[in-house]
């Protein structure tokens, strides 16, 4: 690894404290990935990015700002990178996803928080991410209770934006939605100090369209009876695409797939052939959440699909191109980004519709239905989500879990036998 020592300590960041961090995400990148075998050469690139997670992308980051650029951090797949690329400006994801940063955002909420809050606000307040000190401006929203409650607690500490997210999708909630995107534009043009033209906005619509169809092409390829490539690897490449820059993560992602389609011309497949084929579903697993795949894909299945905003929430459906006025654009993300069904919303009964045609298009052959611990939202849909499946005749296992890892094997005894009775 490269040395970004300096780099840290300019940040502000706790430097000793994150030493700690980078002791131990060798180990768990090597144990979980680079012992699985036959991966595709095209892996290489994520290898070398998610190995100086903390070094290549926040230095270029930091690049940008130096060039007089601003760097937006996210927390959800609702908030339009769209509005934030077009004002020459960068998004970044800023989900936690470790059980390192939990107990610093322990420290400001209550225990019975889920765990992506609580390393998210960890990870700002202990100072032990880069992202999150380089990110200018933090963007929140109104999804579910815990995250509405943090953005005040971050807000005391860094510029924070929350968008108003609705809560149903009538045609009045999508031209609201709209309305606060076209707000969120101001709050970008006047933070950066650039105008966001119909033109810009055109060009950024197609930039992250162009990136959603690199994901799509991914997952489709997954859908063969030869899986070319591991759902772990899929996994990290969903991750990567919330942080890297989007025209390259588009180039290496299609470059991934073109390795791929000759896989599957040629049968080459990375499991034997009758593995069980199993459907993630549920709560978002931000970098570096890796615990549920490696136990499914080290049980003797195989991962093959994540109806999950780090899976086919994030890249299914595009906003339409064709628009031309600013407003019609706004109008234009905003059905493209209403489409997504989260737990947040009520009704919710698209998630379901979701999780049916993917379990079909995947053809697989059991669902595991992921919550991630004091998330009430996915564990109450959970009692929907479970009946819609076993009405269907879709084998489901419902579970939550956390960040630890010790629950790891109690959960790998629960997924073998699922996997056994499939
Ligand atoms: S669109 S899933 S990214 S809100 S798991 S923090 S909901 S308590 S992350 Fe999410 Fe947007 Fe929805 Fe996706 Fe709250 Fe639940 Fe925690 Fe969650």
């Amino acid at each position: 690894m490269a040395d970004y020592r300096k780099m840290w300590e300019e940040l502000g960041m706790d430097v000793d404290l994150h030493d700690q961090l980078c002791a131990v995400l060798p180990q768990a990148f090597g144990d979980v990935f680079l012992s699985q075998e036959n991966r595709p050469d095209s892996m290489d690139y994520y290898n070398m990015v998610v190995a100086d997670i903390h070094g290549i992308r926040p230095a270029e980051l930091i690049e940008h700002q130096k060039k007089g650029g601003k760097v937006f951090g996210t927390f959800c797949v609702y908030v339009p990178d769209e509005i934030v690329f077009a004002a020459d400006a960068i998004a970044t994801g800023l989900c936690g996803g470790s059980q390192f940063w939990v107990p610093g955002g322990e420290k400001v909420l209550p225990a019975n928080t889920c765990p992506l809050i609580k390393a998210s606000v960890g990870a700002r307040l202990d100072r032990t991410c880069p992202f999150f000190r380089i990110a200018d401006m933090f963007i929140g929203e109104t999804t579910c209770d815990g995250k509405k409650k943090a953005w005040e607690i971050l807000s005391k500490d860094v510029p924070l934006h929350v968008m108003d997210l609705p809560q149903m999708k009538r045609a009045k909630d999508i031209r609201a939605w709209a309305e606060e995107i076209e707000t969120f534009k101001n709050v970008v043009e006047e933070f950066t100090g650039n105008e966001v033209t119909a033109e810009k906005l055109a060009e950024s619509i197609t930039l992250i369209n162009n990136k959603r169809k690199a994901l799509e092409r991914l997952y489709n390829l997954r859908k063969n009876e030869n899986l070319p490539i591991s759902g772990c690897d899929v996994l990290l490449i969903s991750q990567i695409a919330f942080y890297d820059d989007p025209a390259r993560f588009t180039q290496m992602t299609n470059k991934l797939c073109d390795e791929l389609d000759q896989r599957v011309k040629d049968g080459v497949s990375v499991v034997p052939a009758g593995t069980k084929r199993i459907m993630l579903t549920g709560t978002p697993l931000a970098i570096p959440n890796w615990k549920l795949h490696n136990i499914v894909e080290t049980s003797g299945a195989a991962i093959v699909c994540e109806e999950m905003c780090t899976g086919t929430r994030y890249f299914e459906n595009l906003v339409d191109e064709s628009k031309t006025t600013l407003e019609d654009q706004y109008m234009a993300l905003a059905e493209r980004y209403m489409k997504i069904n989260c737990a947040c919303f009520t009704p919710n009964e698209g998630r379901i519709d979701d999780i049916l045609r993917l379990a079909k298009e995947y053809k697989v052959d059991g669902i595991i239905d992921v919550n991630l611990k004091f998330c009430n939202l996915y564990d109450t849909e959970g009692y929907s989500v479970e009946k819609a499946m076993k009405e269907a005749g879709i084998p489901v296992l419902g579970i939550e879990t956390d960040y630890t890892d010790s629950d790891a094997g109690q959960l790998r005894t629960r997924i073998s036998a699922f996997i056994e009775m499939l």
